[in-house]
C-alpha cells in the first residue's frame, strides 16, 4: 500500500491536512518526524527535516524506485523532485532549477549533493566515456569546494561559507555535458584556512611550507573552526587531480594556503612613530611562497603608495592599527581570490565546448542553488541586509501575497535605501565610523514603516545594544548590528598589495589578481563596494532563476542540539513561520496541485474504470480520462487542459493509487491463470 494511505506515519501531504492551522501542521511534522519519515509534500515542494542521522533512504534501490515515476506514486522524496525537474529537462526541454533553502545547519548541502548523486545515477545509461568524465568531475567538486569553503561553526560543524549555485548542462539525451558554478557571499569576517589539508600533508611537504604540524602555532587556526581534518587531506588532494588541476597548481594552491596561515602570525612592533616586523624570518618565508621579493614583500605590510594630485606616487608609513588591519585584509583576500580561482579552474574542466544545437538540440539546464540560511537569531553584522524572498501571505479565505517590494527598496533604493546609505558614508573620505553611518539610516529612513533602531526605540529592549537596528521583515523581526559594516563594505585592500601578487612568478597567485597590472596613478576610479557588488549579483541570480521552472525543498533544523531523537517545537514553529509553509498550504489547496498528460494518466489508472480497461474506444485520451474521472465522482476536483489533466486534491491521487494497488494483485492472477489455460 502506498505510505499516504498509512495514518501511523502522517500525511504524506500537507495540503491533506484536515485544517490548515499552525497546530495541525506542527502535529504532522512532528509524528512523522519521529517515524523516521523526514520528506513531506506540499503539493510538488519537500519539506525535509534534519534527521541528524544516517538512514537507509539513498540507496541504488531507491533511487531505482523514483526513476521516471511521477511524484506522488511513492512516499515524499528529494528524488521525486530531482525527478521531476529533470523530467521537465527532458520531455518539455524547460530549463529548471531547484531551490533549497533553510537556516544553518538545516540540510540544504546534504540535499543539494543528494539531488546531484540521484541525477547522476539515472542518467548516461549507456556509459559515454565523456558523460562519465562530466559526472564524475561535478561529484567530485563538492568535495574540494567543501575542504575549501566551509567551516564549524556553533551552528553547523559542516557549515558553508559560500552560497553555490550550479547549473548542470544536458545534451538532447538527458545525460549531463557540463556545468557552470557560481559562488555568492563567502564568508570573510576572518579566513578559514582548511588546515587539515595542509597538516595532513607529508613531512616533507611540511617542511618545504616552514609550517609545523601544530594548528596552535597559528592565529587563524588556533580557534578550532575547521572542518577539513587530516583524513580529507588525501581525498580532496585525489579530487583535485581527478578534476584536472595540474601537480603545479596543486603545489601552488598548498604554497598560497601556508601564506595564509604565516601572514596571520606577522605581528608588528611601534617604535616611535615608526611601525615595524617583529619577526622578520617571516617575511623572507612569505616571499618564497609566494614567489615575490622579499624586500617588496616588506614594504607593503608596512607602507602604502598614495597618488598625489600632482600624479606623483609617495609612500605613507601604516600606523600599527593600519598595519594590523591591512595584513589581515590581504590574508581574507588571498582566501577569497584562491576559493574564486578554484571554483574558476573547475569550471573551465565543466563548461560545455562545441555544442551545436543544430545537431543535438536544444542545451537543457538544471540549476540547484544552495544558499546560505537567514540566521535570525544571531546579531547579524554581515554586510548581507537580505530580505528573504518573497512569500506568499494569506487573509482569511482570499490569498493574498506580500509584497516583499517594500523591504527590497528599504534596503536597495538608489539615494534613499540602506545600501546607498552605506556607500555614500564609505565613499565620502575621512574617518567614517560604523556609528555614524547608524545615525545616517535614522536620519535618512527613521520614517520608514519597517526600519527601527534602538535609538528610535530606545524602550524596545530587544535591542540590546546602541549599535543595533531593526527591519521588520515578512518573516519577522531581524536585529542587525552595525559593527564592521563599514569595513566590510569598503573591503579595502591596497593596491600595492594587489600589484605584489600580480608580479608573482607562481602563475595561479598571478592569475588571481588581474587588476594588479594598473599603475597607482591610473587608479582613479573607485572599486564598486561589497554591497553594491553583492546587490548586483543577488541582482543577475534573481533574473537567472526567474528565467527556470522552480522546485522547492525547504529544509528544517529539528533541533539546536544536532540530536536526531529531539523536535524542538518552537524552534520548527519558527522556521515553519518565516518560511511561510502553512501559507503554502494554502495556496496549493486553492489551486490544482499535480498535472499529468492524458496518455500516462490513463495508462497508471485504466485498471480502475470499466470504459478504458483494457483500452479505451474513444476519440481521445482527453475523452477517456474524462469517463474515467465521472465515474469515481472527481468531477469537482479536476480541471481538463490541451494536454494535462490538472487536479486539486492529493486526495483524489491517492484514491486511485489505493484502487490501483487493490486490483493489481487481481490482474495478475487472471493473467496467470489466462496463460496456465493457454498451455
Ligand atoms: V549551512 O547554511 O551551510 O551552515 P546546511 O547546508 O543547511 O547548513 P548541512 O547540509 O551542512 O546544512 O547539514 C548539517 C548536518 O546535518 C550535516 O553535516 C549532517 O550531519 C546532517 N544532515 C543534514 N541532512 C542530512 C540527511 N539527509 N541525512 C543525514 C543529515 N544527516
Ligand atoms: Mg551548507
Amino acid at each position: 500500500m502506498a505510505e499516504q494511505e498509512s495514518l501511523e506515519f502522517g500525511k504524506a501531504d500537507f495540503v491533506l491536512l484536515d485544517q490548515v492551522t499552525m497546530e495541525h501542521f506542527m502535529e504532522n511534522l512532528k509524528l512523522r518526524f519521529e517515524m523516521g519519515r523526514i520528506y513531506t509534500y506540499i503539493g510538488e515542494v519537500v519539506v525535509s527535516m534534519n534527521p541528524y542521522k544516517q538512514t537507509q533512504l539513498y540507496g541504488k534501490d531507491v533511487i531505482e524506485q523514483y526513476q521516471g515515476r511521477e511524484l506522488y506514486e511513492r512516499p515524499p522524496h528529494l528524488y521525486a523532485v530531482a525527478d521531476a525537474a529533470y523530467k521537465a529537462m527532458k520531455r518539455r526541454a524547460k530549463d529548471t532549477c531547484i531551490v533549497i533553502s533553510g537556516e544553518s545547519g538545516a540540510g540544504k548541502t546534504e540535499a543539494s549533493k543528494y539531488i546531484m548523486q540521484y541525477i547522476a545515477a539515472i542518467t548516461n545509461p549507456s556509459q559515454r566515456e565523456e558523460v562519465e568524465r562530466v559526472k564524475n568531475v561535478l561529484l567530485k567538486s563538492n568535495c574540494v569546494l567543501e575542504a575549501f569553503g566551509n567551516a564549524k561553526t556553533n551552528r553547523n560543524d559542516n557549515s558553508s561559507r559560500f552560497g553555490k549555485y550550479m547549473d548542470i548542462n544536458f545534451d538532447f539525451k538527458g545525460d549531463p555535458t557540463g556545468g557552470h558554478i557560481n559562488n555568492y557571499l563567502l564568508e570573510k569576517v576572518r579566513p578559514w584556512v582548511p588546515s587539515g589539508l595542509l597538516l595532513g600533508a607529508s613531512d616533507p611537504r611540511l617542511v618545504s611550507l616552514h609550517l609545523c604540524r601544530d594548528p596552535a602555532a597559528y592565529r587563524f587556526t588556533s580557534e578550532g573552526l575547521l572542518t577539513s581534518d587530516q583524513s580529507n587531506f588525501k581525498a580532496v588532494a585525489d579530487a583535485m587531480k581527478v578534476i584536472g588541476f595540474s601537480p603545479e597548481e596543486i603545489n601552488s594552491v598548498y604554497k598560497i594556503l601556508a601564506t595564509i596561515l604565516h601572514l596571520g602570525n606577522v605581528s608588528f612592533v611601534t617604535e616611535g612613530d615608526a611601525v615595524a616586523i617583529e619577526n622578520r624570518e617571516l617575511v623572507s618565508q612569505l616571499a618564497e611562497l609566494t614567489s615575490t621579493q622579499p624586500e617588496s614583500l616588506l614594504r607593503t605590510l608596512l607602507y602604502r603608495a598614495v597618488a598625489t594630485g600632482g600624479g606623483e606616487v609617495i609612500e605613507k608609513g601604516h600606523s600599527g592599527k593600519e598595519a594590523n588591519y591591512a595584513r589581515d585584509a590581504c590574508a581574507k583576500a588571498i582566501y577569497e581570490r584562491l576559493f574564486c580561482w578554484i571554483v574558476g579552474r573547475i569550471n573551465t574542466v565543466i563548461e560545455v565546448k562545441n555544442y551545436d544545437a543544430r545537431l543535438h538540440g536544444k542545451n537543457t539546464v538544471i540549476a540547484v542553488l544552495d544558499i546560505y540560511g537567514f540566521e535570525i537569531f544571531e546579531s547579524n553584522s554581515r554586510t548581507r541586509p537580505y530580505p528573504p524572498p518573497p512569500l506568499p501571505a494569506c487573509t482569511g479565505a482570499g490569498i493574498e501575497y506580500f509584497n516583499n517590494q517594500i523591504i527590497v527598496d528599504l534596503v536597495e533604493q538608489p539615494h534613499k535605501g540602506i545600501i546607498s546609505i552605506l556607500d555614500e558614508a564609505c565613499l565620502t573620505g575621512g574617518q567614517v565610523t560604523d556609528a555614524m553611518f547608524l545615525e545616517s539610516m535614522n536620519t535618512k529612513l527613521g520614517k520608514h514603516p519597517h526600519y527601527t533602531s534602538r535609538k528610535l526605540c530606545a524602550t524596545d529592549k530587544s535591542m540590546e545594544f546602541g549599535r543595533d537596528f531593526r527591519i521588520k521583515h515578512y518573516a519577522g523581526n531581524v536585529t542587525y548590528s552595525v559593527e564592521g559594516f563599514i569595513d566590510k563594505n569598503k573591503d579595502t585592500l591596497f593596491q600595492d598589495f594587489k600589484r605584489l601578487m600580480y608580479n608573482s612568478t607562481d602563475p595561479v597567485l598571478r592569475d588571481m589578481w588581474p587588476e594588479g597590472e594598473v599603475s597607482i596613478t591610473e587608479v582613479t576610479k573607485r572599486p564598486l563596494t561589497a554591497a553594491t557588488l553583492f546587490k548586483n549579483s543577488m541582482v543577475a541570480l534573481v533574473e537567472n532563476l526567474a528565467s527556470k521552472e522552480p522546485y522547492y525543498v525547504r529544509c528544517i533544523k529539528p533541533n539546536d542540539q544536532k540530536s536526531p531523537l529531539l523536535f524542538d517545537a518552537e524552534r520548527c514553529r519558527h522556521q515553519v513561520e518565516y518560511l511561510g509553509l502553512l501559507e503554502n498550504v494554502r495556496v496549493r489547496r486553492a489551486g490544482f496541485a499535480y498535472r499529468q498528460p492524458y496518455d500516462r494518466f490513463l495508462l497508471r489508472y485504466k485498471m480502475t474504470c470499466e470504459y478504458t480497461w483494457p483500452n479505451h474506444l474513444m476519440p481521445t485520451d482527453q475523452e477517456a480520462t474524462r469517463a474515467l474521472i465521472d465515474q469515481h465522482g472527481f468531477q469537482d476536483d479536476v480541471a481538463y487542459g490541451h494536454t494535462k489533466i490538472f487536479i486539486r486534491m492529493p486526495q483524489t491521487l491517492f484514491c486511485l493509487e489505493q484502487e490501483r494497488a487493490q486490483l493489481i494483485p487481481i490482474i495478475v492472477l487472471l493473467l496467470q491463470k489466462a496463460w496456465r489455460g493457454a498451455l
